[in-house]
C-alpha cells in the first residue's frame, strides 16, 4: 500500500465504542476503552479505525441520536479524552474516522428544543421539517412517508398552548427529526462541525444516511413506490435525490482547506497522505437502489469512499459474488473512485450468522443457523474480500468470528427499531454484544461493570485471549490475511480483476503475481496449482501441478 492516497486500499476497522471496551466499570464500552485497546488494532494490522458516534446524545438511537456535535458523551469520555485517542492512534500510524450524522438530530439538541419551544411561526422551525397536518384539525400526518424504523414518519408536536399542533418528520425514530437541508443555517453549521473535528484531527468522517439529507420538492406522498425497496430500482423521494450532491461538493471544499496541513500519523511524510484533502477522507453510508447510483457519491469532486451495500446484500455464492464484484469496479472505475468491500456492520446480522442460514432471508435475521458452516464460510468470505482492489471494512468482532447473538431476551434489548416493529429491520442487538478480551472474569474482559447487553457463555473461548497465537484461530487468520496484505503490492491495488477459468461455484482471479481462488460450494474441488500458498482457511492439498480446494475454502497464492 503506497502512502499517497492512502485510503485507495485501506482496510478500515468499524468500533462501535458502546461495545468494545469499558474503562470506568459502567457496563459501557468508551473512548478510554478504545484508547487502551489501540495497540490491538494496529497489532492486527488496520489501517484505520471508524468510530461510531460518541457524541452527546440521549441515546435512542444509539447515538446516532447527536444533541450536540462538539461534545463528547459523558458515557463515552470528554473532549480530552478525544484528543488523547487521536494522538495516540496517531502515534501507532492508525488514522482516526470519526462518524457524522447529518440527516437528524436528536430531538434533545438546541434548535429543535428552541424550535418547539417557540411555537407555531417559530423561525427555528424552518431548520427542520415542521408541516400543518391534513384532515380536520390537523390530525392526520403531511404526508404517507413510513419511518425506517416502523409507524409514520412524523409526528406531532404538543404546543406551548398545550394543544396538538405541528408535525414534524423524522425517517428514523420520533426521538431523531430530520434537519431541512434547503435551509442555509445547516449547511453553515456543518460545516463548522466539520471544521471542528477536522482541527481536533481527525482523518476523515463516515457520513450517516448520506443519501436522505435532501428531500423531493413538497415532499410528495409515496403513492406507488414501496417503501421496502430500499436496493430495489424505485428512488424513494426521501432519499438518493440528486440535489444531495451539492452539499458533498460544498463539504469536499472544506476539506481542501486542510491539503497543507497535515496532522496524521507521526512518521508519515505528507506526501503519503491523499492530494487535494491532506489524506483526509469522506465515506458514505449511501443506500441506493445500484452501485451505480452510489459511484455518483463519490465523484471527484464529492467523496472518497461509499459503503458497498450491495456486496454486504450478497450470500456466499460464486455466481452472485461475481456479478457484484464485476459491476461495482465497473461503477467505479469511471469515477477513479476505489471501489470498497464490506461484510459486516452494527446495522446488520454477522456474516458469519448469514452464512449459517439458508440464502434469501437478507441482513436482518434471528437464527442461529449451523454455526460451523457459518464460520467456515466467513473466514472464507474474509480472505475474498481482502483480495479485492480497493479498500475493505471490518467490524469489530469479526476478526474473532463472533455469531449474533440470536436469543437477546425483549427487556436486554435496545434497538428502538426492534421496539417499533420495523419491516425489514430491528434485529440490531445481536451483532452490537460487547466484544470478549479475556478468557474468564466479568464480561470477558470487556470491563469491570458487567456489560451493557447480555454475552453468552460461549464468549470467552471465543475471546482475544483465547485466539492469539492459536495458529487456527480467526483471529490469527485476520492477522496473517493483512500482513500478507501489506506485504503484496497487487492485493487491494488497482481497479480491475483478471477472471481466469473455473468450475462453477468456484471464484478465481489474478491479479500480477497474486491468484485468488474461492470455493463457495460445500463439495472439494481440483484446480490448477497456481504456485505458493500465501494463505488459505482451509487445507488445500497439492499433487503436481493441481489443488484440491476443499468445500468452502479460499486460498491465496503468489505466482512470483
Ligand atoms: O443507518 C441508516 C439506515 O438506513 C439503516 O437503518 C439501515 O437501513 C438498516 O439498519 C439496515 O437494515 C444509519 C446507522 O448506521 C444506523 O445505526 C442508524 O440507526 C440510522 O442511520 C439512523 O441514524
Amino acid at each position: 500500500a503506497s502512502r499517497r492516497d492512502w485510503w485507495r486500499d485501506a482496510v478500515i476497522y468499524q468500533v462501535y465504542p458502546r461495545s468494545f471496551a469499558d474503562s470506568n466499570g459502567d457496563g459501557m464500552g468508551d473512548l478510554e476503552g478504545i484508547r487502551a485497546r489501540l495497540p490491538y488494532l494496529r497489532d492486527l494490522g488496520v489501517d484505520a479505525v471508524w468510530l461510531s458516534p460518541f457524541y452527546a446524545s440521549p441515546q435512542a438511537d444509539a447515538g446516532y441520536d447527536v444533541a450536540d456535535y462538539r461534545a463528547v458523551d459523558p458515557m463515552f469520555g470528554n473532549l480530552l479524552d478525544a484528543d488523547a485517542l487521536i494522538r495516540d492512534a496517531h502515534d501507532l500510524g492508525l488514522r482516526i474516522i470519526v462518524d457524522l450524522v447529518p440527516n437528524h438530530s436528536s430531538d434533545q439538541h438546541e434548535w429543535f428544543k428552541r424550535a418547539v419551544a417557540e411555537g407555531p411561526g417559530s423561525p427555528l422551525r424552518d431548520r427542520y421539517h415542521f408541516r400543518k397536518g391534513k384532515g380536520a384539525n390537523g390530525q392526520l400526518p403531511p404526508n404517507d412517508w413510513e419511518s425506517i424504523f416502523g409507524g409514520p414518519a412524523w409526528t406531532r408536536v404538543t404546543e406551548p398552548d398545550g394543544t396538538p399542533g405541528d408535525w414534524y418528520l423524522h425517517l428514523f425514530a420520533p426521538e431523531q427529526p430530520d434537519f431541512n437541508w434547503e435551509h442555509p443555517a445547516v449547511g453553515d453549521e456543518f460545516r463548522s462541525i466539520l471544521r471542528f473535528w477536522l482541527d481536533m484531527g481527525v482523518d476523515g468522517f463516515r457520513i450517516d444516511v448520506a443519501h436522505g439529507l435532501v428531500k423531493a420538492d413538497g415532499l410528495p406522498d409515496l403513492g406507488a413506490h414501496d417503501q421496502l425497496k430500499l436496493l430495489g430500482n424505485d428512488v424513494m423521494p426521501f432519499f438518493d435525490q440528486d440535489g444531495v450532491h451539492a452539499i458533498y461538493r460544498e463539504w469536499r471544499l472544506v476539506l481542501d482547506e486542510y491539503a497543507g496541513n497535515e496532522t496524521g500519523p507521526e512518521g508519515h511524510s505528507l506526501e503519503g497522505r491523499g492530494r487535494e484533502t491532506g489524506g483526509r477522507i469522506f465515506v458514505a453510508e449511501a443506500w441506493t437502489p445500484t452501485v451505480e447510483r452510489t459511484a455518483n457519491y463519490v465523484r471527484p469532486d464529492e467523496l472518497h469512499q461509499a459503503f458497498n451495500f450491495q456486496y454486504l446484500g450478497t450470500y456466499w455464492d460464486a455466481a452472485e459474488l461475481k456479478v457484484v464484484i464485476d459491476r461495482t469496479l465497473d461503477a467505479m472505475r469511471p469515477v477513479n473512485a476505489p471501489a470498497t468491500w464490506v461484510l459486516s456492520n452494527h446495522d446488520v446480522t454477522r456474516h458469519a450468522t448469514r452464512f449459517a442460514n439458508e440464502p434469501g432471508l437478507g441482513t436482518q435475521i434471528r437464527l442461529a443457523g449451523d454455526r460451523a458452516l457459518g464460520l467456515r464460510r466467513a473466514r472464507a468470505a474474509t480472505l475474498l474480500m481482502l483480495a479485492l482492489p480497493g479498500s475493505a471494512y471490518v467490524y469489530q468482532g469479526e476478526e474473532l468470528g463472533l455469531p449474533d447473538v440470536v436469543d437477546l431476551a425483549d427487556e436486554v434489548r435496545q434497538d428502538p427499531a426492534y421496539f417499533r416493529g420495523a419491516g425489514q429491520d430491528g434485529f440490531r442487538d445481536g451483532c452490537r454484544v460487547p466484544i470478549p478480551w479475556t478468557r474468564e472474569g466479568t464480561s470477558y474482559g470487556f470491563g469491570s461493570g458487567g456489560s451493557w447487553l447480555p454475552q453468552p457463555a460461549e464468549w470467552g473461548d471465543l475471546s482475544v485471549e483465547a485466539q492469539t497465537g492459536v495458529p487456527d484461530s480467526t483471529l490469527e487468520l485476520y492477522r496473517t490475511a493483512l500482513t500478507v496484505r501489506r506485504e503484496q503490492p497487487a492485493l487491494g491495488a488497482g481497479d480491475s480483476v483478471e477472471w481466469l477459468k473455473s468450475p462453477a461455484g468456484v471464484l478465481v482471479f489474478r491479479r500480477g503475481d497474486f491468484v485468488c481462488a474461492a470455493n463457495t460450494t460445500n463439495e472439494s474441488v481440483k484446480i490448477p496449482a497456481y504456485g505458493r500458498i500465501l494463505i488459505t482457511n482451509g487445507e488445500v492439498t497439492v499433487a503436481g501441478d493441481e489443488a484440491k480446494l476443499p468445500g468452502d475454502t479460499t486460498v491465496w497464492w503468489t505466482t512470483a
